[in-house]
């Protein structure tokens, strides 16, 4: 399971202060009443797996409405703010410890009202006092300290060795931007994408001995414990694809043998850098090792369209 957290504060927009106005021929208040502020919303979007956003701007507040104005005008309402989590977030009223999970059915909460417009002139004459210079502001918005968490479990895990292209895959099949590079251990923690609303996970490298803590270990095999289908890629580049294949099942088997009774498709990947005559043979051992086979490039469309089809 990966977590994610952020602690915020949000504040739903003033209320617009109401006006003092009077007629110009006609004596009389005519000061219209202040807008109201815009609420503050919560909203789920299917894809984002983070809430990085919320760390890096950590303080929100919708519209204030505007001024009421002469002639008995309303001032204009503030705009509502809508701030889009992921599925599956929890947003938490720190201070009164209260909680929502927004999910696919719960998609919107409203977190913070907005206040109301204050009331201009016109609202303060009476029989006996026909010239009222009172007005009133707006109230404030409602305020509130905000922690969001995120628990999401991966539906799909890209396993492999190191710089077999798998965050290259990920960056391809979703909305993620992990770090690409050719050399080995390029990614040091699990990045996340979301394909079709179904999360995917790139996880590390594993190397021979990674069980036994040589790499980055396997420590991060626990995100994928959950996941219903394994994407194993193994590059063309490899001198020996059987071997390879088997380094990493034996690596995850000394972690949980159950995650290797999980179903599992072998991606052959960048196989745009060899011939298609040696794309074949290849594709050969590894139908030897599992039905599922797949030849890849992040370079050949055709080739992932097929892969998102099979997802
Ligand atoms: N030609 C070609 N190069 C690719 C392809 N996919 C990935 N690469 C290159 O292979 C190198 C490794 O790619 P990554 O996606 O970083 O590999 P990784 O498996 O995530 O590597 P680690 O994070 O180190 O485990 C990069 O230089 C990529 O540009 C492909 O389909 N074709
Ligand atoms: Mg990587």
């Amino acid at each position: 399971m990966f977590i994610d957290e952020a602690g915020i504060s949000v504040q739903g927009g003033d209320g617009g202060p109401g006006k003092v106005a009077f007629f110009i021929n006609k004596r009389g208040p005519c000061g219209g009443n202040g807008g109201k502020g815009g609420n503050v919303y919560f909203i789920t979007t299917s894809n984002s797996t983070d809430l990085k956003k919320y760390t890096e701007i950590t303080s929100f507040k919708a519209e204030n409405g505007q001024m009421g104005g002469s002639n008995n005008r309303v001032g204009r309402k503030g705009n509502n703010l809508y701030l889009s989590v992921p599925t599956n977030t929890t947003v938490i009223d720190t201070e009164i410890n209260k909680e929502v999970v927004l999910t696919e059915y719960v998609s919107s909460v409203l977190i913070c009202r907005g206040g109301d417009g204050g009331l201009g002139n016109s609202s303060f004459k009476t029989s006996t006092y026909q010239t009222p210079r009172k007005a009133t502001p707006g109230q404030k918005g409602e305020e509130k300290k905000i922690t969001l968490i995120l628990k999401l479990i991966a539906n799909y895990g890209l396993i492999g060795l190191p710089n077999a292209g798998k965050s290259s895959l990920l960056n391809e099949l979703t909305n993620a931007h992990a770090k690409i590079a050719n050399y080995p251990f390029t990614t040091l923690e699990p990045n996340l994408g979301v394909i079709d609303g179904k999360v995917l996970a790139d996880i590390p490298g594993l190397i021979e001995g990674a069980s036994t803590g040589k790499g980055l270990g396997i420590k991060f095999l626990k995100h994928i414990e959950k996941v219903s289908l394994l994407l194993h890629c193994i590059s063309v580049e490899s001198e020996n694809i059987e071997k390879d294949y088997k380094t990493v099942v034996e690596e995850i088997s000394r972690y949980n043998k159950n995650i290797l009774s999980k179903k599992t498709i072998i991606l052959l990947t960048k196989t745009d850098l060899i011939s298609q005559e040696a794309v074949k043979g290849k594709i050969k051992i590894l139908k030897k090792l599992n039905t599922t086979t797949l030849p890849i490039s992040i370079h050949d469309w055709d080739s992932l369209e097929q892969l998102k089809k099979l997802l």
